[in-house]
């Protein structure tokens, strides 16, 4: 049984501490949030994911988790806090890295692992991690070992992908990744992948970085469509019949706490990079284009009120970190826009929230933002009497446009061209 403080008890430090404390190990969860140290220790689980209120229940019954403000001594230090950007930069910002990094060396004794699963630049680990841990007078590869095992799960199916996906581990000596292979292995089904510190740093961000690039040539792809008139879902759909394409789907920009940063921490040592920064600006600017459909939707149209369908930064999910929806929020509102929002998922937002009949009441236009399977299934027959103006833009397409063309609304989807000769 091995002694486990895991740092950040977040998205993705609460279920990995919870799946070591049901694998035999022994596990305290930190946290520097008092609150969420208190909520957990009440046995409240403080956000939603698939799966974590039942793992989260077995770890506090097998007596081997509990979560502080304050690290212990252990055999294993895993970091697993948030890597912000820094906006106006564009780049990494290692500060919560480092702070846990602080907090761990005053407790580093010899022999110790300590593993960073937090993303971040490449060579992070070697040059702001280890000179950190190393203030304990220790030094690494002879007294500790560090490895970078990057979090791959996807928010919404995490706990099962934490399980399943193949896990890319690197390290400073075989003997780290060895261990930490066998570490891991006790709740990882997927196959382990082995290799050296910075290759690992780089894998995450190039898997991330190859999803933004591919959705902003889907972005692109559909701003070309609806220019010629065709239909890029369609022509996507033929496109990926083709055994070696796989083109992945427009929409209103991208957003979440991954594909829309780590992108740029690639880019940040590096003079080489452009399609990469591109990408970032097609799809940052996706929210400018839908604004840009509404506004032609609304010509006319005295004091516009528009009602936003979606403001999680995904279907099905609460999360609306880096949501494109806030930037389309405040293009409308600067265009003077009246905006009321609907979001079945979401509780707390910027913007006040409000239920489904008073959002659509007198608006001028429904813009879907997120791909909710809930949106699919409001009948439009039961609120065209509400609305003042019957348009509907969809930017993801979930909708029925033949049931929403039936109650008597003019439906646009983004990527599907209108009116061209
Ligand atoms: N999106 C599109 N079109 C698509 C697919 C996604 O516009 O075809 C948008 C989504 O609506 C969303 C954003 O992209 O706004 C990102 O969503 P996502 O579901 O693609 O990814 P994330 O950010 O929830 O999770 C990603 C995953 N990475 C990859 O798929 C390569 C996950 O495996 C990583 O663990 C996670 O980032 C992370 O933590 O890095």
């Amino acid at each position: 049984m091995k002694k486990i403080c895991v740092l950040g008890l977040g998205y993705i430090g609460l279920p990995t501490s919870l799946l070591f404390a049901l694998n035999g190990n022994k596990v305290i969860g930190v946290d520097i949030n008092e609150q969420i140290v208190e909520t957990i220790n009440k046995r409240k689980v403080p956000f939603k994911e698939e799966g974590l209120e039942e793992l989260f229940k077995k770890a506090f019954d097998s007596n081997n988790f509990y979560a502080s403000t304050k690290v212990e001594n252990a055999d294993v230090f895993l970091i697993a806090v948030p890597t912000p950007l820094d906006n106006e930069a564009k780049l990494a910002d290692l500060k919560y890295v480092k702070s846990a990094a602080n907090m761990i060396y005053p407790f580093l004794k010899k022999g110790n692992f300590v593993i960073v699963e937090s993303t971040i630049p490449p060579a992070t680990s070697e040059k702001v991690v280890v000179p950190i841990l190393e203030k304990s007078g220790l030094k690494v590869n002879l007294d500790f070992d560090i490895v970078h095992c990057p979090e791959r799960a996807i928010p919404g199916n995490t706990i099962y992908e934490m399980i399943h996906n193949d896990r890319i581990i690197g390290g400073l000596n075989n003997r780290s990744v060895e261990f930490a292979k066998e570490l891991y292995s006790c709740y990882v089904k997927g196959n382990f992948h082995l290799t050296d510190i910075r290759t690992a740093e780089i894998c995450k961000l190039m898997e991330n970085t190859y999803r933004d690039i591919n959705i902003a040539l889907a972005n692109e792809f559909a701003q070309i469509a609806d220019e010629c008139g065709i239909d890029v879902w369609k022509a996507i759909e033929l496109a990926n019949k083709h055994p070696r394409v796989n083109i992945l789907k427009p929409g209103p920009g991208v957003g979440g706490h991954c594909i829309a940063i780590d992108p740029w921490f690639l880019r940040e040592n590096s003079s080489k990079s452009r399609i990469i920064s591109l990408s970032r600006e097609i799809n940052d600017s996706m929210p400018n284009y839908v604004i840009s459909k509404v506004k032609e939707m609304l010509k006319g149209v005295n004091q516009p009120m528009i009602t936003v369908f979606g403001i999680a930064y995904k279907g099905n999910v609460d999360d609306c970190r880096e949501t494109p929806a806030l930037k389309i929020l405040k293009l409308a509102e600067k265009e003077g826009f009246s905006i009321k929002i609907f979001d079945p998922h979401v509780h707390k937002f910027e913007y006040p929230l409000s239920d489904l009949n008073t959002a659509v009441k007198d608006t001028d236009c429904i813009v879907v933002i997120t791909d909710h399977d809930a949106f699919k299934h409001i009948d439009p027959a039961k609120i065209e009497n509400l609305v003042r103006n019957k348009n509907i833009l969809d930017t993801r397409n979930i909708l029925d446009q033949s049931q929403w063309e039936a109650a008597g609304f003019n439906f646009n989807l983004i990527g599907r061209g209108k009116n061209v000769s």
